[in-house]
């Protein structure tokens, strides 16, 4: 029984690759630059989306979104308001979203209007580090709120992903936590190689340097 489960999560990795390879080379095709946002729930995926994409159309691109979510239209319709296009792809009991999924929404979407695409993925510092999706990039938010030891708890996610992000700076203080011991966590695990990015979408801290790590 436990050799046939092995086999199965193979298969659905396998095939999931298959597909995010083809989303990648459509998007490729296209000229389109795709990120997705993993991270834990209530990190602030959404609000650092809405941000960027403001900082984005104001240099003339033309940005569309993919909400992901279990259930519900919460973050796309925050996005709307905001004047962001979205397109929302509810996983129905999944924790994370998988390359099909994706492939439907973009179906969905006429590629040749967008610049860049944003997918926001299910709140979850888990699963999502499995899924690739065929974005360009992969990057992961967390926040201070959610105490000093994410990175220490879960390595594949900061492993799998190209960006690192510590959201709502402005409260460390007040949930008393010190960003150095993340940031230095960050760098023990990526070898030193990589640095972790500290912002606050509130005071729009540091937004600055995401937009340029991530060549827009
Ligand atoms: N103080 C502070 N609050 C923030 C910041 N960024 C987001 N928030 C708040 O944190 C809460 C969660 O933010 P969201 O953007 O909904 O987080 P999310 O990661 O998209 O959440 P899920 O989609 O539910 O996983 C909201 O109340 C935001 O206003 C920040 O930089 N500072
Ligand atoms: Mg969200």
């Amino acid at each position: 029984m436990h050799i046939v489960q092995v086999g199965m999560e193979y298969d659905v990795l396998k095939e999931n690759n298959k597909i995010a390879n083809s989303n990648y080379r459509l998007l490729k095709e296209k000229g389109i630059k795709t990120i997705e946002f993993m991270g834990s729930i209530g990190a602030g995926k959404t609000a650092l989306i809405i941000k960027l994409a403001e900082r984005m159309r104001e240099k003339g691109l033309r940005v569309c979104a993919i909400a992901g979510d279990v259930t519900g239209d919460d973050d796309q319709r925050r996005m709307k308001e905001s004047g962001l296009e979205s397109v929302n792809c509810n996983t129905g009991h999944e924790c994370h979203l998988d390359a099909n999924l994706v492939r439907k929404s973009l179906d969905k979407m006429d590629l040749d209007r967008y610049d860049v695409i944003l997918i926001e993925n299910v709140g979850n510092l888990v699963c999502p580090a499995d899924f690739p999706l065929g974005a360009d990039y992969r990057v992961v938010v967390i926040s201070t709120t959610e105490g000093d030891d994410m990175v220490r708890k879960h390595h594949d996610i900061f492993l799998h992903s190209d960006v690192a992000i510590l959201n709502k700076m402005d409260i460390a203080d007040a949930v008393g936590v010190d960003p150095a011991v993340i940031f230095d966590d960050y760098k023990k695990l990526t070898g030193g190689l990589k640095a972790m990015y500290g912002c606050s979408t509130r005071t729009e801290g540091g937004m600055d340097e995401i937009m340029s790590v991530l060549g827009l």
